[in-house]
């Protein structure tokens, strides 16, 4: 068993513009690792790695293209990029979600919101602060081709989340 996440790996190119617009590491405020940057498809946790992968390895899909909002908005500790809804997002959303429950695992109900987290914050930083913070880095981030879907697993050592993809499935050309 291992706590386990589906999502969309980003591109290099994507990660460091990413990086450029997330609020930089300051009191209260934690940027999300360059390496741990996403797009969460669904959060399974506890599950059979074997299983999940088997239900995974069935969806064939075509690759597309992400598109995102022009500003990161922030709620509740999480600063996050929307990533715009699409038919071709949506497809493989429930795709997974219907592998996942086909193969007997148990999910969370949960509406999905395609989102990418920047960065998370504690509840006594100022949103004044947080506003001044991703005004002064805002700027246009480019569309990114959707090329593939992972299984991740997620850790805490020592306070620090450790993302590792246990398994990457190439959606297809075109
Ligand atoms: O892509 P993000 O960062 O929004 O918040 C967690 C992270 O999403 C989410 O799964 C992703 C990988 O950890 N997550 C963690 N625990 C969760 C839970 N109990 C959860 N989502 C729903 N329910």
């Amino acid at each position: 068993m291992a706590r386990l996440f589906v999502a969309i790996p980003l591109s290099p190119l994507l990660k460091q513009r990413l990086q450029e617009i997330q609020p930089p590491r300051t009191t209260g405020i934690t940027p999300v690792a360059a390496d741990n940057l996403h797009l969460t498809l669904q959060f399974i946790g506890d599950a059979p790695v074997e299983t999940v992968l088997a239900a995974l390895a069935n969806i064939s899909l075509p690759g597309f293209q992400l598109a995102f909002s022009h500003k990161p908005r922030y709620q509740k500790g999480v600063i996050w990029l929307g990533v715009k809804d699409s038919p071709e997002l949506k497809v493989i959303q429930l795709a997974v979600v219907k592998a996942l429950v086909k193969a007997g695992v148990t999910l969370q109900p949960k509406r999905f919101m395609p989102h990418i987290t920047l960065a998370r914050y504690k509840r006594h930083v100022p949103t004044e602060m947080i506003e001044l913070l991703l005004e002064e880095r805002a700027g246009v981030v480019p569309d990114e081709a959707a090329v593939a879907f992972g299984l991740y697993s997620s850790k805490t050592v020592d306070e620090h989340v450790i993302y590792t993809r246990l398994r990457a499935f190439p959606l297809q050309d075109g």
